[in-house]
């Protein structure tokens, strides 16, 4: 609970901050995860804390490729578990793709909690509680995957983390979605999509494009994921920031 009065102006921010500090009390999100967020709400201010047309087709694309994916899989780290939890499980429902708990600063009970707090949010089976296969070229923690998972996924869906994972999973020849709020990043840089975005408006945006999109042919998801450019989406985010300051100043 908390007293943030509804009609404050950033009460939306305020509340999503508050959602990762509970997430660090309940052991589900990493204190660094606090510092994450912050470098992720001064990205968000950039942008307008809005979805940008860019990050709109970028998630219009990703939602395209996951309906594609053949083993699409959904990692989840403490800052998504805590911000989406109910979303992550609803686009697992909706797609089929399970959900892999993975982790960067991994612990034993933090990836425990993590899935008792998914399955609180309705999710059956988790993976990454006993991972089985080793991410190639990958020293992290984060390397530790399931083999029925992450492991054999040709889709993984990364909603936001550390650049090192998305350039070994892109190595292994996966296609990589990654929402990150920093277009700079590393994982911007280097996933297939990258979504510039909010991860508490991307999810609910993609829940319902893949609602949308559930029913079209293959042709016509194809058709979008060709006209997507990656590299353009990123500019395009670049411009929108620049114009942004220069009309502040
Ligand atoms: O739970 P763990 O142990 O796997 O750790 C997760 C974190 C996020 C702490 C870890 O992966 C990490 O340290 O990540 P970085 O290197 O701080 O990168 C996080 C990226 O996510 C940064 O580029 C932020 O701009 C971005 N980001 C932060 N919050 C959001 C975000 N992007 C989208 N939505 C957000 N809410």
């Amino acid at each position: 609970m908390t007293d943030i009065p509804q009609d404050h102006p950033r009460y939306h921010s305020l509340m999503t901050r508050h959602r990762i500090v509970s997430g660090v009390d309940k052991g589900i999100t990493s204190q660094e995860g606090l510092i994450a967020q912050g470098r992720g709400e001064a990205f968000d201010y950039l942008i307008g804390e809005e979805t940008l047309p860019s990050a709109r087709a970028a998630e219009y694309a990703a939602a395209a490729t996951i309906l594609l994916a053949e083993r699409p899989v959904i990692s989840v780290n403490g800052n998504a578990a805590a911000l989406v939890p109910a979303e992550l499980v609803q686009l697992s429902d909706i797609t089929g793709a399970p959900l892999e708990v993975n982790l960067f600063y991994r612990t034993g009970e933090r990836v425990l909690k993590i899935i008792e707090h998914l399955q609180a949010h309705g999710a059956g089976q988790v993976l990454g509680g006993q991972p089985d296969a080793a991410i190639p070229g990958l020293s992290s923690q984060r390397c530790k995957v399931c083999r029925s998972g992450i492991y054999s996924a040709d889709v993984v869906f990364v909603p936001l983390e550390d650049g090192d994972r998305c350039e070994a999973l892109v190595g292994m020849g996966k296609k990589v979605v990654a929402v990150d709020l920093n277009p700079l990043s590393r994982t911007a840089q280097c996933a297939t999509i990258s979504i510039v975005d909010n991860v508490v408006r991307a999810v609910p945006n993609m829940v319902g494009m893949v609602m949308e999109l559930k029913g079209r042919d293959a042709g016509y998801l194809h058709g979008i994921v060709k006209d997507f450019n990656n590299k353009r989406g990123l500019a395009d985010v670049m411009d929108f920031i620049s114009r942004h300051l220069s009309e502040i100043n």
